[in-house]
Parts: C-alpha cells; structure tokens; sequence
C-alpha cells in the first residue's frame, strides 16, 4: 500500500507544517507534477507574455504577472479586479491546464479543503530584487474557498502576517516545489515576499515562478 510504503521510507512522506489555524505548508509536494507544470506553465507565458503592471496608485509593480483559468486578476488605473479577458492581447486567458487543476486540488484535499475548483490562476514571476508588499487578498467572491499557491525556481522569503496589517510577520524560506493552502481565518491574512536574493535554479534560472490557484467568482 502507497501509505505504508511512505512509513517505511520517511524521506518520502509529504512533509505537513501548520503556519496558523488553516494554513498548511506542503515541502515539496510539487516535485511529482514538476515536468508537466513546466510544460504547462511555457504555452500559457507564450499565449499571455508575463508583464508589470500598474496599481491604481500608479506604481509599476516590480513582479511581472499573467493568468490562465477562466478569471485573471489584474490592476491599472482604474482599480484591482478579476477579468475574463486578457487587456493585453483582448482575448480570454489561456485555459487552467489539467496538471494545474489537479495539483492544486490535491494539495487544497492535503491541507484539508475537499473539492477546491479554482476558476483563476496568477503566475506571479519574480526577477532577482521583485518583492510583493504586505496585503491582503480581497478581490474574490467567497472567501470559504482556500488559495493554494506553489512555489517553482529561486527561494523567497514568504513574510506571514496576521489578520491586522500592524501584526508582526513570520518569515518562511519557500522552495521549489513548495504548496501552500491557506484557508480557515488565514485566509485574509496580510503577506507579502521579500526582495528576491539573486541566484540560479537549475529547472528555472534566475527566477522564481509563483503560481496562486483561487476561486474568484
Ligand atoms: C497568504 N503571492 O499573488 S503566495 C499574491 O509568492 C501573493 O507570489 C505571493 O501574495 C507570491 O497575492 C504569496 C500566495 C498567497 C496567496 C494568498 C494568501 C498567500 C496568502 C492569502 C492569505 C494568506
Ligand atoms: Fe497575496
């Protein structure tokens, strides 16, 4: 049986860490979907180039950001919302890929959260010095639905807050192949990423890819 073999070999068992009440880091649980993601993840950056966009403040953010799924998340002037359709090229965004759909819902069932059918995908890319601010994630509809977010390439510093923005954040180192489910109370935590140290990662190269499932609508 696949759960005694996982006994009886412990560097194969996935590796659970409670980070708060609903939130789970999954070490590595991504290793087994590597070539497939990879391979995923290269026809969507072809059909929906990655790209900086802009806050409603007017700042260019300095992660360069592109969507697949049925929703994208975007932001520019006029304000952060989910949008069908792809403001660069004006066609919808690539489909959620079947790799994409099924690590995300098998990590969602790993950290507890059965049946997660996320309709959007964020493919956050870092270049060495990127950061993400500390924020919340508010734009969805339903916020009973976790977010899983695996991490691909260079380490990052993940910065883990609270529910209130003064509250002081956890950091944690997130690898390659790295899954995080964030439901529960977690959900609305603020979070952000440290400045991108520098680097070579020998699937990636000098960057790190984050992919963060939701349901949006
Ligand atoms: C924690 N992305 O895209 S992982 C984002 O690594 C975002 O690119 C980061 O924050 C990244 O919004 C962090 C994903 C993540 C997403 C939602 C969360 C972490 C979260 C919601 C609550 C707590
Ligand atoms: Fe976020």
């Amino acid at each position: 049986m696949t759960a005694d073999l996982f006994e009886a070999v412990p560097d194969l068992r996935p590796s659970r860490e409670a980070m708060a009440e609903g939130a789970v880091l999954l070490r590595g649980y991504a290793k087994p979907f590597e070539s497939e993601v990879v391979a995923a993840l290269r026809e969507i950056i072809a059909r929906a180039p990655f790209r900086r966009m802009f806050t409603p403040g007017g700042h260019q953010m300095s992660v360069a950001m592109t969507n697949c799924g049925s929703a994208g998340w975007v932001t520019d002037r006029s304000g952060y919302r989910y949008d069908g359709i792809d403001p660069d090229s004006g066609l919808p965004w690539p489909a959620m890929p079947r790799a994409f759909r099924g690590l995300a819902a098998t990590a969602a069932a790993a950290g507890g959260f059965e049946n997660f059918a996320p309709d959007a995908c964020l493919v956050n890319h870092y270049a060495p010095g990127a950061r993400m601010s500390l924020h919340q994630d508010r734009d969805e509809q339903d916020f009973a639905a976790p977010i899983v977010s695996v991490s691909l390439g260079l380490p990052a510093i993940f910065l883990f807050g609270g529910a209130k923005r003064a509250d002081k954040p956890k950091r944690y180192r997130l690898e390659h192949g790295d899954v995080v489910v964030w439901g529960g109370p977690s959900r609305l935590f603020f979070h952000g990423v440290a400045p991108l140290a520098d680097g070579e990662h020998v699937v990636m190269g000098r960057q790190r890819i984050n992919l963060t499932f939701r349901k949006a609508n």
